[in-house]
């Protein structure tokens, strides 16, 4: 099924074991000390349905989502502070799997509890879809969905494990894609940070301003 989601649109890429289990636990204690300073948050769609995922950021820019729309912004919707910085541990996977010398200004943490999926989208807000956005998955498995360019096209899946590390480039960087559903209490990872609960984590490395410094995908663009 891989292969086939790998000839399916160039750019895709899944880096299975990425992260020993070691590292994905002093990860997760990285992840657990950002979400004690910018709590998780469940936005609101712009259509006014909560979202079925728990969010918060790091970095200079944070995707957030209400009745205005999608968009980023330098600071947390319920704290009004910035977000925290994004661990190093998590800018050595983007130099090591982006293939793009400038850092990421955004780091999105989603976290999928019982029940938690996320519909068919493309990641489009921000300014340069050249660069690409790394992905980790930590804790419970995922069946993660994978289309083209157009809603309308035929999709796959694949099961995310805990330590996967996908890369979404080139001309899969605008490729439509979703999470059906996750393999609820397959892992124990999570158990480690109460601060999240049971489930799994998505983080998202992205780059949502241009990299001349112009963020207008700050601006909502
Ligand atoms: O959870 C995932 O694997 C994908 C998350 C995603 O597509 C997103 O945050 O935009
Ligand atoms: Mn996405």
């Amino acid at each position: 099924m891989l292969s086939g989601l790998e000839e399916h649109i160039n750019g895709f890429r899944v880096i299975s074991g990425a992260l020993t289990v070691e590292e994905q636990s002093a990860l997760l204690m990285e992840l657990a000390e950002i979400v004690r300073a910018a709590p998780l948050v469940r936005p609101l769609t712009p259509w006014g349905k909560p979202m079925r995922v728990g969010m918060t950021s790091a970095g200079g820019y944070g995707w957030t989502t209400d009745r205005r729309g999608y968009r980023y912004e330098p600071a947390h919707p319920e704290t009004g502070r910035p977000w925290p910085a994004i661990p190093e541990r998590l800018l050595a996977l983007w130099a090591r799997y982006s293939d793009v010398e400038t850092p990421p200004d955004s780091c999105l943490i989603n976290h999928y509890p019982e029940g938690g999926r996320m519909g068919l989208h493309q990641d489009k807000d921000e300014a340069d879809f050249n660069i690409p956005v790394v992905s980790v998955s930590l804790g419970d498995p995922a069946v993660f969905r994978m289309g083209g360019l157009q809603r309308s096209e035929p999709t796959s899946s694949i099961t995310l494990y805990s330590g996967d590390v996908v890369v979404i480039g080139g001309d899969a960087r605008l490729a439509f894609h979703g999470v059906d559903r996750i393999k609820f209490g397959e892992s124990s990872l999570l158990a480690a940070a109460p601060e999240f609960g049971a489930g799994r984590i998505n983080i998202t490395l992205r780059r949502a301003a241009a990299i001349d410094g112009a963020a207008s995908a700050a601006s909502g663009a």
